[in-house]
This record gives C-alpha cells, sequence and structure tokens, in this order.
C-alpha cells in the first residue's frame, strides 16, 4: 500500500551505521553527531505515531545537552510536555536498531497492530520540532521531518532553535489549547515573576542583597534566551556570559561547574563574592556558584539541592500564610500535600535539611521521568537533581483550590497577607515550568525568592552545609552488566562488587557511597561522601577501583 511504499522509500536513505547499537536512554537517544541521522529520521518516524495514537501534538528536541559539541541527541516530549512514557522505549530502541529498511517497517507495522493504531481515520499527527545550538542540529531536523512525513497526513512544526524545557513547554500549552509561542513563553515569565517582585514584603524592597547576576550560558542556547528575557525588565541587573562566541560546553556550563566544583570560562578575580549562576548546554539545569577570594578558580557551589531547599522554604512559608487564616486558626477543610523529590545524588545534608523542616522526601532513580512521576503524587511536588534539574508541580485540585481562595480573599480579605501568599503562589505556578525542569524560570523564580527574603547569595548557600562529595566516572567494557537496585543505592550485579563498596564505605565516619551506570555516557558513575574531602576522594578513588 501507499504507507509501506513511502516508507521503505524514505527509510532507504536513512540507512543506521554498523555495528552501532543506541537506546533510549535517561534522556532519549545520544551519540556522536555523525551516527544519529538514521536515529533521529526513525524517532520522527515514532514522534508522528505518538501523536496519532495520543490524538495529541507530541515535541520532538534535538540536543546532547551538556555533552560534547560533537554529540547530538533526540528525545520525544509526550502531549502533556513530560517525557516519553517508559511504555514507548521499547519499541524506540528497537526501530533506531532495525538495520535495514524491511525490518524497520515489519517493526512499525507490528507495532500499529498490537498498538492498535489507525493511520487512516484518526486525527492527523502534528510534531513539534526543536533544537539546540550544536551545527549538526540542522541537518538533524531535516531528517526527523523526513521521518515525520514518512507518516502519511503527519506535519512537522519546526520552532528553530529553543531550549528543552521552551519546547516541552510548547507541546504541554498547545494541548491545553493555550497560548504557545516562544514569546508567549517569554511573556508568562516575565509576568509571573514581575508579580512576584510586587509582592516582595515592603521591608526587603529595597535591600541590597547584592546588585547584581552573572550568567554562565554554556556557549548555548540559554544564554540567547536569557538576553531576550532581560530586556524585558529595565531594572533587572544580570551580566550574561558565554553565550556562543566560544565552543558549547567545553570549559562552561552547569553540568563542568557542578562535577569539577571550578568556575567556567570567562569568570575571574573582578567576580569574587559576587553571586553567579549556570546554565548547561539546552538550558534544563541551573546551577549558582560563588568565586571565594581565597583560591584560583575553586568555587562554592550552590547546587539543585540548595535550589530545591530555597523553593521548599518559600512554598512552604506562603502555604502556611494561606493556610491560617483569621489570626492562628488553620484551615482545616481542605490539607494540600507538599512533597520533595530527590536522588541518590542528593547531598546527605540536603535530605537532612528539608526532612527537619517537616516535608515528606521520596528518592527515585536517577532520570526526570522518575522524578517527576513521583513529584506529581503531591499537591505540591517539589524535585531537584543536585546537578540542577528540577521543578515545582501543582496539581491540578490545588490549583482549583487557590483561584477559589484567591476569589475568597479577595472580596474578604483584600490586601491581606492571605491574599498576597495566594496571588505568590499562583504566579510560582505560572512562572516555574510545569512541564520539565527550566534552568531559566528557575533562574526567575530563585531571584524573586532571594528579593523577597532580602536573602544574599552568602544567606542562602549558609541554609545548611554540604556533607564534602566526590563524583567519578570510570570507563569500563560494559557498563550494562552492573545492576542496581533500591533506587540505584546497591549494586546487585555482579555479585560481591555491593559487599565489597559497603565494606569500603564502612571504612569513614558518615560514609555513602554508590555506584551506577550512566544512561548518557559510557561510564560507570561513582559518588562517596564522607566528613572531610579527602574522605570523600579517598573512598571514590578506593570503589572507582574496585568496579574498574
Ligand atoms: P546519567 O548520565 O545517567 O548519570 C545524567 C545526569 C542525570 C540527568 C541526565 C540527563 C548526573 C549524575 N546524572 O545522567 O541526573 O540529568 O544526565 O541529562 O548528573
Ligand atoms: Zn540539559
Amino acid at each position: 500500500n501507499q504507507q509501506r511504499s513511502l516508507l521503505l522509500e524514505k527509510s532507504s536513505l536513512f540507512i543506521p551505521p554498523q555495528g552501532v547499537k543506541l537506546s533510549y536512554g535517561t534522556s532519549g537517544f545520544r551519540a556522536d553527531a555523525a551516527i544519529m541521522e538514521s536515529t533521529v529520521y526513525r524517532v520522527g518516524i515514532l514522534a508522528a505515531l505518538r501523536s496519532m495514537k495520543t490524538g495529541a501534538v507530541i515535541g520532538l528536541m534535538i540536543t546532547a545537552s551538556h555533552n560534547q559539541v560533537s554529540d547530538n541527541g533526540v528525545k520525544i516530549a509526550d502531549p502533556s510536555g513530560g517525557m516519553l512514557t517508559q511504555e514507548w522505549e521499547p519499541f524506540a530502541d528497537l526501530i533506531a536498531n532495525a538495520p535495514h529498511p524491511h525490518s524497520l517497517v515489519q517493526l512499525i507495522d507490528d507495532f500499529l497492530k498490537k498498538e492498535n493504531i489507525e493511520l487512516e481515520g484518526g486525527k492527523a499527527a502534528v510534531v513539534l520540532l526543536g533544537r539546540d545550538t550544536r551545527p549538526s542540529g540542522e541537518s538533524l531536523t531535516e531528517a526527523a521531518k523526513q521521518g515525520i512525513t514518512s507518516i502519511l497526513r503527519s506535519t512537522p512544526i519546526d520552532e528553530g532553535i529553543l531550549t528543552t524545557p521552551q519546547l516541552h513547554w510548547m507541546v504541554r500549552a498547545r494541548n491545553r489549547g493555550m497560548k504557545a509561542s516562544e514569546s508567549d513563553y517569554f511573556e508568562q515569565l516575565a509576568s509571573s515573576f514581575r508579580c512576584l517582585l510586587d509582592l516582595v514584603p515592603q521591608e526587603n524592597c529595597n535591600k541590597d542583597i547584592n546588585d547584581k547576576l552573572i550568567v554562565d550560558g554554556a556557549d548555548g542556547v540559554g544564554g540567547d534566551k536569557l538576553c531576550i528575557l532581560k530586556k524585558m525588565f529595565t531594572d533587572l541587573c544580570i551580566d550574561v556570559r558565554n553565550c556562543g562566541s566560544g565552543v558549547l560546553n567545553e570549559g562552561v556550563g552547569a553540568d563542568y561547574v557542578q562535577k569539577e566544583k571550578v568556575a567556567p570560562r570567562g569568570f575571574g578575580p573582578a567576580d569574587v563574592g559576587i553571586r553567579c549562576a549556570s546554565l548547561d548546554g539546552d538550558a534544563d539545569r541551573l546551577v549558582y556558584f560563588i568565586m571565594p577570594s581565597d583560591s584560583h578558580n575553586k568555587i562554592e557551589l550552590v547546587d539543585g539541592d540548595k535550589i530545591l531547599s530555597l523553593f521548599a522554604v518559600f512554598v512552604k512559608e506562603q502555604l502556611s500564610i494561606i493556610l491560617k487564616h483569621d489570626g492562628m486558626v488553620e484551615d482545616k477543610s481542605y490539607q494540600p500535600t507538599l512533597g520533595v523529590v530527590q536522588t541518590a545524588y542528593a547531598n546527605g545534608a540536603a535530605t537532612d535539611y528539608v526532612k527537619q523542616l517537616g516535608l515528606e522526601t521520596a528518592i527515585t532513580p536517577t532520570g526526570v521521568k522518575f522524578l517527576h512521576e513521583k513529584a506529581a503524587e503531591y499537591d505540591i511536588g517539589i524535585y531537584f537533581e543536585a546537578n540542577g534539574h528540577g521543578t515545582i508541580l501543582f496539581s491540578e485540585p490545588f490549583l482549583g483550590w487557590l483561584e477559589r481562595k484567591n476569589d475568597e480573599v479577595s472580596t474578604k480579605a483584600k490586601g491581606s497577607e492571605q491574599e498576597k501568599a495566594v496571588l505568590r503562589l499562583l504566579a510560582v505556578s505560572r512562572l516555574i515550568n510545569q512541564a520539565v525542569g527550566d534552568a531559566l524560570s528557575g533562574l526567575f523564580l530563585v531571584e524573586a525568592i532571594l528579593q523577597h527574603k532580602g536573602c544574599t547569595i552568602h544567606g542562602w548557600n549558609s541554609l545548611y552545609h554540604d556533607l564534602p562529595s566526590r563524583q567519578l566516572k570510570v570507563k569500563v567494557v560494559d557498563r550494562a552488566s552492573i545492576v542496581t537496585a533500591n533506587a540505584e543505592t546497591v549494586v546487585v550485579k555482579p555479585d560481591g562488587i555491593q559487599e565489597a563498596i559497603s565494606a569500603e564505605t564502612a571504612k569513614y565516619p558518615k560514609g555513602r557511597c554508590f555506584v551506577r551506570p550512566s544512561g548518557t555516557e559510557d561510564v560507570v558513575r561513582v559518588y562517596a561522601e564522607a566528613v572531610t574531602q579527602e574522605a570523600a576522594d579517598s573512598l571514590a578513588r578506593a570503589v572507582a577501583g574496585l568496579v574498574n
């Protein structure tokens, strides 16, 4: 039939290189850009099928985030704006690795039957495409379009260069019938940020929390977008560096800053003590840092755990103001749940801190999809990876309750603290990306909260003190031979390794250590924590020796 011959014809132009086997990891497919074309083409097909199956707009993002500039990757955004459902990941692996057009077409045929997807009669497919600034992005976008148009009645819409979270946001907004262009995104961020600034308590309005913020754009897409946002405010002092004139992610970016704990390129002694932040290559991660005066470029890292803690304190405060109306009586009619979700990479001190705030905490395996899913179980779910990927999710019932509260207080208690708290949380729900972690919206929320509290980065950083930690990467022959359990905190295969790790860890007071295969790089990651930096380093090295 027509569909079959279209697929055969087009896919014969995208034959996968021999001997390459890719898998849809924690963030889609990633590899050297030179071997990605056929994969991206096939993910284009998958995106079109996913759109038909769900009857909704699907997103396809071409990025390799914090990887080196010569790599590229591709991932799918589901109708909600979240990651592709895990149920389709095996199909993604199958078609990406199908050796020739006939096997590809057969796999697709079988899948269509299994999933009951009608290519004719159902809704036409729409796929939004975005890409980061990698030079390979343009031709890979072409391959994706070819994939999408290999399925009859499927339309690609090329949104050009975007941050990953922008694309996810657009998919979510479109599927909810909301305004969904890039300028709508900027407008929503700007207006909700402005709303939070207007609600800063009087006593903190003119407090000098350190007038300036310096942002490392990783020489990627985030810096450019931040420059656009920044222009929407006259009174914001943001100095954006590493905006694309240097090599993407080379000695710059949130991943580098967080893992190496050193300042990015372009930062020097003149920046000592100033509030600094770093985005990653596709702007879905954000960390802050301070350049101390006493060392070369060793920084004080204010990581995703600290961002999470700042958000948690603020949200908890505002929520309790709302629940305490008429003086001290708590509103017992509705008790929203507030939870914090982290991974094993969260610093032990951070987890202790949020527990001590009285918040429920949960640990999931690495990968946004796991954190996001868990956070969505709460009315307000705050999740962050230590590396700076995270957001705050608000449930629909909670937002409905907040809107009703807003109506109530705007007549009965105009100008009250309660009304302000309601307006603040509503603004947060509009500012912070509801689809996925977003460095830009996260940055504006951090800035708003610091203003609100009249708090400097130093004050924020001393919410708690990180336990010294070390992360190492180990090259192994086959990283898949390491199998973990309990949110990746124990190794169950190969036999004996966990016993050896535990024995090593026991030698260190307050020691904590785990290993897991990376989902984005061909390495095994080792994480160690202990009471001194020397101890954490030595534990990490010893355990790296065990897996090698
Ligand atoms: P892998 O390579 O699976 O460790 C890394 C990050 C994840 C996540 C993904 C996606 C660490 C230790 N791991 O995954 O948290 O952000 O990249 O970008 O930072
Ligand atoms: Zn990223």
